[in-house]
């Protein structure tokens, strides 16, 4: 199995980071070069987990792919992570290996002493002693992402390298990837949407892909305006930052950018809902009609807007090939016809395998071999349109999924604070946005600034709260358990 690099044109650039360009024959060697410096005399990783910690660029590629092609389970973890998030992901899958860049190596060097977990660069790992890689089957093991949901410690999604294969092979189909196609790759690399979607995608397909460490809307514009992309994909929270920075300039740089983004063949937005305003004002400022679609980790793809046909705002399409889609209403009763909302449930070959280490939340989460979302939707004209989620300890904020039980649980950990409840309110940048409420012990005060000053290390940054309540105390039902939707009007 070898869902990796386009082997058609070796001359091709794969990857430009900074001023360096990368061949696909280039990388291709340097991650065989590296995979056989992973083996180190072995002729399999037997399905080890090797995590990395890498920004985007040359180097990530050839982990991720290094440790597929010497038949390990890549790890990819989140560089701007908390120390103690790190841990969980680390110990949780049983890492045996951490790789690194020379940028991240100073982050997470001192855990990995903590845990005697061995750590190494991948210039340190790449060797000229290229030795044969093992033969993958579809079925083996090849990447567990690490994803939050209902439960408060995130979970490992294990898919297979069939499962990849079929999710990049789905969107290379619908979205009518080419060799020619040029994309820039800021999105983090430890969720589907930056690794499958984009990297994953483009590498597949022969095309070309910019690496950029981090978001910077001005470089990113700039390149726009050159007409260097031709396909664009962001969470709807990058829609609304560019709308508002193209607000902040001159007319004429403004015509620019919006023409660079016009002669584009394809912008999609996903991760999180687009709002509608957002699809309007991006097509009046670009002429582009956004194509939103639907995924999740644990299922890559599974709706979206036609390439070819009618986008419609505010929807997310209709099932990509392969993908059986049924919606359940709350009598677990399959929805017939259109009008009725249920919770969509999903068969495909696109489907994750199981959580890592954690048989009963993989039970759970299947309902007669069919993977259960939690999130509810309905059809209307043909088209999905999604309404919510199941749970409301399910935060979606710029295209993240946080919950709100890890947020609460380290919350709970400061000595002023006696109850906690988080929630997610509607906000027109992050779609979600963090908010406390916290019942306080004794009669002191807390300020928002002061509850994020704790927060600093302990929790990545985009999880700390962005508004506080103090209350007396949380609303609860007969049962004890918090009123969570009585919290969210306390933030009009
Ligand atoms: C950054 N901040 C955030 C977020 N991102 N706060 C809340 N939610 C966020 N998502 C905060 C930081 O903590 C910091 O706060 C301040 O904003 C500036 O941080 P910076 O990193 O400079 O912000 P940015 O570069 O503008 O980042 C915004 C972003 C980023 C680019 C939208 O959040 C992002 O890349 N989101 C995409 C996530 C994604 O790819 N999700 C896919 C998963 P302070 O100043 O207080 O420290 S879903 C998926 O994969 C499925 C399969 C799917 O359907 O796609
Ligand atoms: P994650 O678990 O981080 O992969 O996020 C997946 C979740 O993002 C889904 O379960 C949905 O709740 C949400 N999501 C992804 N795409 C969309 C979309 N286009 N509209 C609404 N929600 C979406």
């Amino acid at each position: 199995m070898n869902h990796v690099l386009n082997s058609d044109r070796p001359d091709k650039v794969a990857l430009i980071e900074g001023d360096h360009a990368f061949t696909y024959a280039q990388v291709e060697s340097r991650i065989v070069q590296f995979a056989s410096g992973l083996l180190a005399g072995r002729s399999d990783l037997e399905e080890a987990r090797i995590a990395f910690l890498i920004p985007a660029g040359v180097d990530y590629v050839t982990a991720l792919h290094g440790v597929w092609r010497a038949g390990g389970i890549a790890i990819p973890l989140n560089v701007a992570s908390a120390e103690s998030e790190w841990e969980h992901c680390l110990t949780s899958a049983g890492v045996t290996q951490v790789i690194v860049d020379q940028q991240t190596l100073a982050g997470i060097e001192g855990l990995c002493d903590r845990l005697a977990m061995p750590i190494a660069t991948v210039s340190d790992t790449v060797t000229d002693s290229v030795l044969p890689l093992p033969e993958l089957s579809p079925q083996r093991r090849a990447m567990i992402v690490f994803t939050s949901g209902t439960t408060s410690k995130p979970k490992g999604a294990v898919t297979t390298h069939g499962n990849i294969a079929a999710q990049i092979e789905t969107l290379v189909t619908a979205w009518e990837w080419q060799p020619e196609d040029v994309i820039p790759l800021f999105l983090p690399l430890h969720h589907v949407h930056g690794i499958i979607n984009v990297l994953s995608c483009a590498l597949w397909a022969g095309a070309t892909v910019h690496a950029m460490p981090r978001l910077d809307l001005t470089a990113l514009c700039a390149q726009v305006a050159a007409d260097t992309f031709s396909v664009f994909m962001a969470v709807p929270t990058i829609y609304v930052k560019l709308i508002d920075h193209l607000e902040t300039l001159e007319d004429e740089e403004v015509q620019g950018i919006s023409e660079g983004f016009a002669n584009m063949r394809l912008n999609v937005s996903g991760s999180a809902a687009c709002p509608v305003e957002v699809f309007e004002e991006w097509r009046d400022l670009t002429g582009q009609v956004l194509l939103e679609r639907y995924g999740m980790t644990e299922i890559g793809m599974a709706l979206s807007n036609p390439y070819r046909g009618e986008r419609r705002p505010g929807y997310v399409g209709q099932a990509l090939p392969d993908v059986a889609v049924q919606l359940v209403d709350e009598e677990g009763d399959i929805v017939t016809g259109e009008g009725t909302p249920g919770e969509i449930r999903i068969q495909s070959p696109t489907v994750f395998l199981e959580y890592w280490g954690n048989a009963e939340a993989t039970e759970a989460s299947f309902s007669e071999g069919w993977f259960c979302t939690g999130d509810i939707a309905v059809i209307e004209d043909g088209y999905y349109r999604i309404m919510g989620r199941s749970s409301v300890d399910i935060i979606k904020s710029g295209g993240y999924k946080l919950s709100a039980l890890e947020i609460e649980n380290k919350l709970l950990a400061h000595p002023q604070i006696a109850e906690v409840a988080v929630v997610g309110i509607a906000d027109r940048t992050w779609g979600e946005a963090v908010a406390a409420v916290v019942a306080l012990k004794g009669d002191g005060d807390m300020t928002l600034d002061a509850l994020k000053s704790w927060c600093d290390g302990k929790l990545s940054s985009y999880k700390v709260p962005k508004q506080l309540q103090v209350v007396d105390a949380l609303p609860r039902n007969a049962m004890g358990k918090v009123v969570k939707p009585a919290l969210k009007p306390l933030f009009e």
